[in-house]
Parts: structure tokens; C-alpha cells; sequence
């Protein structure tokens, strides 16, 4: 290895092997309940936790390390009606025709329309943005690497985060997704990535049956 300033590895801990089998069996019979869910509670969620679900996310592994990532977390019940008033608008030309007919017998199953209501009843729209240039410091401008995957990788641990913390999300991608840079306050240098719906399920949430079919292990997976 080239010569480079580094620090031992001191905060990693090793499991005995059947502790081991018991916390990945675990983890799976946990991370199994996550489920998207469409119906959102008004219920508030503290400010702290979303920050702390944040701060996961930004341990993620990234291209040289330069963290192409910038969350907006969204309370604001006036910014949630514009994401709302806008989401709608650009789902109902996808709806209506843009999206053709393929894709929309794809999404038959899920049940999903142009309404979006739970843009407004969740306490929280998390605006994930990722970022064409940057760097370690989050004023550097140089060239980023790997910018989806390691967006990608942050979402998933934000998603994991929150679903740990006990609460319920929705990745939504409306589409196009420009206006969020606008309603966000998101400069040139930034493209919005997702839209993260957080907080507490509505006592009628349900999951589609679609949803809930997920591959066997022989499927996704191949060992050699
Ligand atoms: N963005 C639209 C449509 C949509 C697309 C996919 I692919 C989904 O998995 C679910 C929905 C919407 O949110 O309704």
C-alpha cells in the first residue's frame, strides 16, 4: 500500500461465529418488516431522531470518500404543500399518458395514483440531493466519483436507519424531480436524488400483496 496518513482499526468488534449466526438472522427477521408504506400518520417525530437517522446515512461509503450527498429534511407544513402541490402535478402528466402503457400496468398492483396526501400528513419529507462536484470539504469543487452508487448506498442506510428507529417510509421519485431543487433552496451543483417520506404508519396502513413477494435467496443469489 502506498504511504498515507492513517490510525489502527480500534473500533471494530468481533462476534463469536453463534452469536454471529444469531445477530444476521436477526437482522433479517427485523429489516424484513420494512415495508413502503402509502398511508402516513400526522403523528409528529422528533427533530433529534431524523437527525441522528441523517447522521447514519453520512457514515456511508463514497467515491474517494467525498460524500456526493445533501439531505433537505422538510417539517415545514407550508414547504410540504408546494412538494405536495408540485409531486401531484408532474404525477398527473405521468398518470395521465407520460408514462405509457407498460409502466403503468407495471404499478397496477401497488395500487399508486397522482394523489399523494401523505406529502402533507407525514411529519417529515426528507429531500435527498446528490452532487456533481465536491470533495471532502463541502466547499471543495473537484470532480466526484460513483456519485449514484454512493447516494444510493446512503439512501439505503438512511432507509435502514429510520426503519430501525421505528418508523415506516416511502421512496418517492416523482418524475421529473427538478422542482425539489427550487422548493429545497438546492443550488447548480445539485440534482435531486429522491424524496424520503418518514414518520409514524396511519392506523390503516396496508401493504400491497405485490409488495410482499420478495425472491427466494436461489434467486438473487449464486454462490461459487
Ligand atoms: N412516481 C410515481 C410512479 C411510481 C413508479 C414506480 I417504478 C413505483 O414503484 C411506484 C410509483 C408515484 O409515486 O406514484
Amino acid at each position: 500500500m502506498q504511504d498515507h496518513n492513517c490510525s489502527p482499526l480500534t473500533d471494530y468488534i468481533e462476534y463469536p461465529e453463534t452469536e454471529m449466526l444469531e445477530r444476521s438472522e436477526n437482522f433479517y427477521q427485523d429489516i424484513k418488516r420494512r415495508h413502503s408504506i402509502r398511508k402516513f400518520s400526522d403523528r409528529p417525530v422528533d427533530k433529534t431522531i431524523i437527525e441522528n437517522c441523517l447522521k447514519a446515512a453520512g457514515t456511508a461509503p463514497s467515491g474517494a470518500n467525498h460524500q456526493p450527498w445533501h439531505f433537505v429534511a422538510v417539517n415545514s407544513a407550508d414547504v410540504k404543500k408546494q412538494i405536495r402541490e408540485q409531486a401531484e402535478h408532474h404525477e398527473r402528466g405521468f398518470y395521465e399518458g407520460r408514462a405509457g402503457e407498460e409502466w403503468l400496468n407495471a404499478l397496477k398492483d401497488l395500487g399508486t395514483d397522482a394523489n399523494k396526501p401523505y406529502l402533507e400528513h407525514a411529519p417529515w419529507l426528507i429531500a435527498i440531493f446528490s452532487q456533481k462536484k465536491g470533495g471532502i470539504k463541502e466547499e471543495d469543487k473537484n470532480t466526484n466519483y460513483y456519485v449514484h452508487e454512493s447516494v444510493g448506498i446512503a439512501t439505503g442506510i438512511l432507509i435502514t436507519a429510520l426503519h430501525n428507529a421505528g418508523l415506516v417510509t416511502l421512496t418517492h421519485t416523482p418524475k421529473p424531480m427538478s422542482f425539489l431543487s427550487k422548493v429545497c433552496n438546492r443550488g447548480e451543483n445539485e440534482r435531486a436524488y429522491m424524496l424520503l417520506i418518514a414518520g409514524y404508519p396511519a392506523d390503516d396502513a396496508t401493504i400491497p400483496a405485490h409488495a410482499q413477494v420478495k425472491k427466494s435467496l436461489e434467486d438473487i443469489a449464486t454462490f461459487l
